[in-house]
């Protein structure tokens, strides 16, 4: 379904060795104009191959990194409940990983590829997962926000040009409504409940705020692949949409309940059109290029996780091993 390919260095540089013949990407483009699904052996235009490569790569590794600020509250969990729920939400994280994964290596770059750029830091990730998780309440604005964020972004990706993509999304679209559910009540019961409560809960609202309106990354202005990836529906809206359609749904639902965002310039205009003040775009580019609060934690951890157990990776790789098949 999502394709389970582990392809050679030598196979994948053969698939990525395609060369553009106009009109075959007169027909390519007309195929995704009329809505039909592009699938891994359809021919297609190297640049679309490598910017979904690019997206759905960082997509796989936002999925696994972002287990990581949430995982370390596990054992820290205010009840069985909460810590039941949270295990199968961080689990979820990592299985979104998987697919996504298996979807970009239909295209043609190796699992150990991707896993190597990751560690090198060549391969991005999103840069909310850059930051700490100070208190319980970050776990409530990230199962609620963070996953409201990327559940707007996902939804409206799931409708794109690429088969095994929107295939993925749409199994993780429908996870991640539960992690959004689990999120909701555990921020809805720390808005509602003692001073202190309410008090964490703002207190991580507003580091959470500005990281949240990066989540969507550049204004459309300064998007450096948009252009090329809706031409190509890959993307379906671009980041300022995305951005406006999350502000749209969430903020009522912060104020509603009594909290405040830190940004006196943030309004909705008669146009629909969320104002807001200056995101700091300078931290956002410093957090995406390897320099915020916990990314060199966050790949350290990746690392060990990596050399302790690349030997279930290897044993599991021998070609020359067969896998038995189970007689019964
Ligand atoms: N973080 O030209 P654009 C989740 C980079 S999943 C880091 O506008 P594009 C689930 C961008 O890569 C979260 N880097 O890029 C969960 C590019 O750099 P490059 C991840 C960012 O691709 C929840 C440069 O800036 N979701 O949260 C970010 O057209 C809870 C220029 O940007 C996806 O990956 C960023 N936020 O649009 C897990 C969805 N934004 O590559 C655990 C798929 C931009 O040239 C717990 N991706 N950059 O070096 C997308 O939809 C798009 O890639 C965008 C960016 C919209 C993120």
């Amino acid at each position: 379904m999502y394709g389970n390919t582990s392809l050679t260095a030598e196979e994948a540089k053969i698939v990525n060795s395609t060369v553009e013949d106009p009109e075959k990407l007169a027909e390519f483009e007309a195929r995704i104009t009329r809505g039909e699904k592009i699938e891994p052996g359809d021919w297609m235009p190297d640049q679309y191959r490598k910017q979904l490569i690019r997206m759905i790569e960082q997509h796989a590794h936002s999925e696994i990194v972002g287990a990581l600020p949430e995982g370390t509250w596990i054992t820290r969990a205010p009840n069985f409940r909460r810590k039941l729920a949270l295990i199968a939400k961080v689990q979820d994280e990592v299985g979104h990983g998987q697919l996504l994964y298996s979807a970009a290596e239909t295209l043609g770059k190796t699992r150990e590829q991707m896993l190597m750029d990751l560690l090198s830091g060549k391969s991005k990730y999103s840069n909310v997962f850059n930051y700490p998780a100070n208190t319980w309440a970050d776990i409530a604005v990230i199962g609620f926000l963070v996953d409201g964020a990327a559940i707007v972004n996902q939804v409206i990706n799931s409708k794109g040009s690429y088969g095994p993509y929107c295939r993925a999304l749409e199994r993780i679209c429908y996870e991640e409504s539960f992690h959004l559910k689990q999120g909701h009540d555990n921020f809805v019961y720390l808005a509602t409940g003692t001073k202190v409560q309410r008090d964490m809960l703002q207190e991580a609202l507003n580091r959470w705020y500005r990281p949240l309106l990066h989540f969507f990354g550049p204004s459309d202005r300064d998007s450096q692949h948009s252009e090329k990836l809706m031409k190509w529906k890959v993307k379906l809206a671009s980041n300022d949409d995305m951005r406006n359609q999350f502000l749209d749904q969430y903020v009522p639902k912060i104020l509603e309940l009594g909290l405040t965002l830190p940004d006196p310039e943030l309004r909705r205009g008669d146009d629909g059109i969320w104002v807001f003040g200056d995101p700091d775009w300078d931290e956002f580019k410093r957090v995406i290029s390897g320099d915020g609060p916990c990314n060199a934690e966050r790949l350290e951890v990746r690392r060990y996780s990596e050399l302790a157990h690349r030997w279930v990776r290897e044993a599991l790789m021998n070609p020359k091993e067969k896998y038995v098949t189970p007689l019964a």
